[in-house]
């Protein structure tokens, strides 16, 4: 585990680095311009630790649920808020929200969304891990219009999963997304429902991103490969903290960030038990003291706080960006109370069906510019992403394996599949960790790293995309197209 951590640390300080030649000059002015001291006497890049309480990201309502479908609205518009103390910060939001609201689903029960794109950008919106048929997917060239709109069906013919949704316009969602547009959508189901985890009030989406604030006027910075992005926001705020009852809660990690990994731990090293991925539960729960999270990647852990006193305080570190300070924290949980708790975390949590034989094989290299050129463009099979050309023919119905390189030496990446979860056969060679056995939409890939996976092709058919989820990564080209049928 150390080499791995070793391995990953080293990985991430280059994140972005020579990629635009962006300096760190833009941090360092910040802490000059009289940041707020942070915890050990170094400045903090604007927001203090640990002031405002984490916000609960409010579940959207539907505006009907006639005929065994849950039909919502939602509106993109252009929001300002008060994120850090005292300014105001323009956003990109669903609904006015940042984060945008919950959606929650039942499997099998069909989800209607309308939405209406009153930003003055092109957005199409995307259900990151969901099955749906080609003209719901929010691909890169659907674009809804500033002004326009476009209803969105979600079947929810998957089993359960912490999915989520968010921009995807081809060249501008990686600003948008950025810039707010992204949100939880929690497909649930019997099965899942059936187990007796934390539920209610003591299960709560944790959504973590990085941003980069002016921190004279509050303006969200943006640029490509930026590796400024050193405030760290949970469900919108900076460094929050928590307050909860000495009892066990499930939290579902999320990192929505564009480029950043996240290595999560609590400040004592106490044990995690990781009991979700990207595509739902994992078959039996992982215990583990650390949580690796690429952009876009899911995982829910039961952390059980009635092992802590009353009065406790307890940091959520990430230790997955070579500890530069402004990043090494992410929140923290104040044990308040005493609780009941009924809850447990049973030894078998799901049976996944078993691996069918594999009907194709293929393989796919990522790669990017990493000279340090002005303009670095990304590919996957040495070519950068043509919406007009189609990169894998997919037989429908095929179980195929694909074997995924990055071919980088510098540069991490992450590999991200519409329309399936799928599973993941291999890491370097060796059967993946337990935190990998169970659905996955998006995968880790260092530099040099190959990962063997499998995917089932059976549900819709049509063309989709494939891609880094690095998001500055796939609006610079690497992504690519498979068509399924
Ligand atoms: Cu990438």
């Amino acid at each position: 585990m150390a080499t791995r951590r070793r391995v990953l640390g080293a990985g991430l300080s280059v994140v972005g680095a020579g990629l635009t030649g962006v300096s760190l000059l833009p941090v360092l002015n910040a802490r000059e311009a009289g940041a707020v001291p942070a915890p050990g006497g170094q400045a903090a890049a604007a927001a203090e630790r640990f002031a405002v309480p984490m916000p609960i990201v409010p579940v959207l309502k539907p505006v009907s649920t006639a005929d065994g479908t849950d039909t919502y609205e939602m509106t993109m518009r252009s929001q300002t808020k008060e994120i850090l103390p005292g300014l105001r910060t323009e956003l990109r939001t669903f609904n006015g929200q940042f984060p945008g609201p919950t959606i929650k689903a039942r499997r099998n029960r069909p989800v209607v969304i309308r939405q209406r794109n009153e930003l003055d950008v092109g957005v199409s919106v995307h259900l990151h891990g969901a099955s749906v048929p080609p003209e719901d997917d929010g691909g890169p060239m659907e674009v809804i219009a500033p002004g326009a709109e476009r209803v969105y069906t979600y079947p929810n013919k998957q089993p359960h999963a912490g999915l989520w949704y968010h921009d995807h316009a081809h060249h501008t969602e990686s600003e948008s997304v950025y810039r707010g547009l992204h949100g939880a959508y929690l497909l649930t189901d019997d099965e899942e429902e059936a187990l007796p985890l934390p539920k209610g009030e003591y299960d709560v989406l944790v959504s973590i991103r990085d941003a980069h604030f002016d921190t004279a006027n509050g303006t969200l910075q943006y640029q490509m490969g930026d590796r400024s992005r050193t405030t760290l926001l949970v469900n919108g705020a900076p460094y929050p903290y928590f307050q909860v009852a000495a009892r066990s809660y499930r939290l579902r990690l999320a990192n929505h960030s564009n480029q950043r990994f996240l290595e999560l731990r609590l400040e004592d090293d106490g044990e995690m038990t990781q009991i979700a991925s990207d595509g739902g539960l994992l078959p039996r729960p992982h215990t583990t003291k650390a949580v690796y999270l690429t952009a876009g990647e899911r995982a829910d852990v039961v952390v059980d706080f009635s092992r802590y006193p009353v009065g406790t305080k307890l940091v959520l570190k990430n230790t997955g960006f070579a500890a530069v300070d402004d990043v090494s924290q992410v929140m923290r949980f104040d044990v308040v109370r005493t609780a009941e708790d009924d809850s447990s975390v049973p030894n078998v949590l799901r049976k996944l069906p078993p691996l069918p034989e594999p009907t194709a094989e293929r393989t796919v290299v990522l790669r990017m510019d990493e000279d340090g050129r002005p303009d670095p463009k990304a590919y996957i099979d040495d070519k950068v992403y043509d919406h007009a050309r189609v990169d894998a023919h997919i037989r429908a119905g095929a179980s195929e394996v694909w074997t995924v390189t990055n071919a980088n030496t510098k540069v991490p990446h992450n590999f991200h599949m519409h329309l399936v979860q799928f599973r993941v056969l291999e890491r370097g060679g060796a059967a993946p960790g337990l935190e990998e056995a169970g659905l996955k939409d998006t995968v880790r890939l260092m530099p040099g790293e190959t990962v063997k996976l499998q995917a089932t092709f059976d549900a819709y058919q049509g063309e989709y995309v494939y891609h880094c989820h690095m998001l500055d990564h796939s609006a610079m080209g690497m992504m690519a197209t498979m068509k399924i049928g």
